[in-house]
């Protein structure tokens, strides 16, 4: 249903570069690019295409990285522009690409243009930013221009008050990344030209951050009340998918991205809506090639809220949504980025399947077999081809690092100070279950303790390891040792997975989808896919359970054999039609007749 490109049959991984690996002798306990460089053979053999990094410019390490301070410079914390050289040159080396982290909805308040725009009203870069007046209330108490939240953790407004100028900017995330005005062709001139500078350079592409935010409804209306004890409530209806965001991007592509051969994808929260998607991804409407669609990383969430909230789904809600997006993409010649982890989730071992220490290498191959499965471009995220799961519940909530988490947690303390109707359980229970931190902890390279060779010995890392690490490994997992068991590992089945989706690239990556019926209670997930030619067709089945659950295989499927499997044996003795038994977690891969 599409034409094949580069871009499409590549497995990108992401790479969160505090956590990636510290070279030698750096004594910071952040990872840095040098060590991202010495993983290249790791990464390869695993079967990685592009590396996309999470941003590595200057910056001061508010949002990790999402504010920066400068565009055209490396934050010493990683290295240098030197050091991003000889990666590019490494990488080439390998026939690898690199992507960038292009954090343009925003800047950190430290960078010069804000610096400059918070100066005076009557600043060149006054209006790089959006300023407002206060309101008044009927006691004539200075409110912000309307009631939008903030969105990463702490519920305050948007609006920041700047006693200098007496007006408030617009900062939709922490009040230290100011929105930039993308009204002012200016702006959207310097980000341009912020492209360039990374192209030309030699990377591939982007990954743009909350792209979908940069155009906001003029007047700056109040939002709806979503919640009527809070005082300001989610204002993404006025700010996602604003009325410019299109021509912002067709203009991208006209300026830049058209004369560079490029990947691009956008991050596009609080859209569902496939007209409004399709507008991004159709290739005749040259903005960008794909979208990271958010719906099934926000199926916990309150619908309507932001992340740091709790909702119960069922396997179901799983299925109804990747078959909705394979099949919107396809009928509409759109295009899918598939994933099912970033930085901005917890491990999906522990959400979406069972990470208790019996399921955990089933369900982590499971996930592994759906992905590789599936039409579009692939991305994976550093540590789920090692079975990394979430923090365990003994690790406290002043061990997290990210701002999300340590906004949501000062703001319960102050709410429930004496735990009152349990407040602060319920607090400590929706970090434990969608905290950023638990994709962040460090990746363990070695069994060896305390650092798991993430960093050097005697070096504090900048924020505690996963426990587990003396069994899931790098090490372990890539070679494991001698007598250790007849299975794959997780890494392995990794490996496997992305060969036979290169393999078979017109079935997996480009073939059509087709939903399968489920079993009776619905945890089962199952579909074929068929290359475009129709010379090849697989079937897959995949057991969201962990009981032991019947599935028919439908009339009109005829399975000529199971070729791979989650469990050891590689479902070889099961029976190819009729009622098959599942085993728990269990996910299988037949061809088909
Ligand atoms: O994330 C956008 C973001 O905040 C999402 O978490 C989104 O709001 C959520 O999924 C919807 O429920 C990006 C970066 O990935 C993140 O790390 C940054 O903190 C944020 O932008 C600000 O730059």
């Amino acid at each position: 249903f599409s034409s094949p490109a580069w871009w499409k049959e590549s497995c990108i991984y992401q790479i969160y570069p505090a956590s990636f690996k510290s070279s030698p002798n750096n004594k910071s306990g952040w990872g840095d690019i040098k060590g991202i460089t010495s993983k290249l053979d790791y990464l390869k053999d695993l079967g990685v295409d592009i590396l996309w990094l999470s941003p590595i410019f200057k910056s001061p390490q508010v949002d990790m990285g999402y504010d920066i301070s400068d565009y055209k410079d490396i934050d010493p914390t990683y290295g240098s522009l030197d050091d991003v050289d000889e990666l590019i040159s490494k990488l080439k080396d390998r026939d690898m690409k690199l992507m960038m982290d292009l954090v343009v909805n925003h800047t950190s308040d430290q960078h010069a243009w804000f610096q400059d725009s918070r100066s005076s009203k009557t600043s060149s870069k006054r209006d790089w930013y959006i300023w407002q007046p206060p309101r008044y209330d009927a006691d004539g108490n200075r409110q912000p221009p309307n009631n939008w939240a903030l969105i990463l953790g702490e519920a305050n407004s948007a609006w920041t008050w700047d006693e200098h100028t007496q007006e408030y900017f617009l900062a939709l995330f922490t009040p230290e990344q100011p929105d930039l005005n993308w009204r002012n062709p200016a702006v959207r001139e310097a980000v341009h030209d912020v492209l360039r500078f990374w192209l030309d350079r030699g990377v591939c592409g982007f990954r743009m951050d909350v792209i979908n935010h940069i155009s906001k409804v003029s007047g700056y209306p109040d939002a709806k009340i979503i919640d009527p004890s809070a005082p300001y409530q989610p204002g993404h209806a006025h700010y996602a998918n604003g009325p410019e965001l299109h021509n912002y991007l067709q203009e991208i592509h006209s300026e830049v991205l058209s004369k560079y051969p490029t990947i691009t994808v956008g991050e596009m929260p609080f859209v569902k809506d496939d007209s409004e998607i399709l507008r991004v991804v159709s290739p005749d409407r040259n903005e960008l090639n794909m979208i990271f669609i958010f719906e099934l990383v926000d199926v916990d969430n309150v619908p309507g809220s932001f992340r740091l909230t709790r909702h119960e789904w069922h396997p179901r809600d799983l299925r109804r949504i990747v078959s909705r997006w394979q099949n919107v993409m396809q009928e509409c010649n759109g295009w899918n980025s598939v994933f099912i982890e970033n930085h901005d989730n917890p491990r999906s071992l522990t959400r979406y399947v069972d990470d208790s220490d019996q399921f955990r290498d089933l369900g982590a191959k499971l996930l592994a077999l759906m992905q590789s499965t599936l039409s579009g471009t692939l991305y994976v995220y550093q540590g789920e081809e090692l079975g990394m799961r979430d923090l365990p519940p003994e690790i406290p909530p002043e061990e997290y690092r990210d701002i999300e988490s340590q906004n949501f947690w000062r703001k319960s303390l102050s709410l429930y100070p004496n735990n009152e109707k349990g407040g602060l359980d319920d607090a400590r229970k929706t970090l434990q279950r969608k905290a950023r931190d638990h994709a962040r902890t460090p990746v363990p390279w070695s069994p060896e303790g305390p650092n798991a060779g993430f960093c050097d010995e005697g070096v504090e890392p900048w924020m505690c390891l996963n426990p587990d690490f003396t069994s899931y490994n790098a090490s372990a997992q890539q070679n494991p040792p001698e007598g250790s068991g007849e299975g794959l590992t997780v890494f392995q089945f990794w490996r496997r997975a992305l060969r036979n989706r290169k393999e078979h690239a017109n079935t997996f990556v480009y073939g059509t989808f087709t939903e399968l019926p489920s079993n009776a209670t619905e945890e089962v997930f199952a579909y074929t896919k068929t290359a475009a030619d129709g010379k090849e067709a697989f079937v897959v089945v995949l057991n969201f359970s962990g009981k032991e659950v019947e599935w028919a295989v439908p009339e009109g499927v005829s399975v000529e054999r199971w070729v791979a499997g989650n469990w050891d044996d590689d479902g070889a003795d099961k029976g190819t039609s009729g009622e098959i038994k599942l085993r728990a977690w269990e996910g299988l891969l037949g061809m088909v007749k």
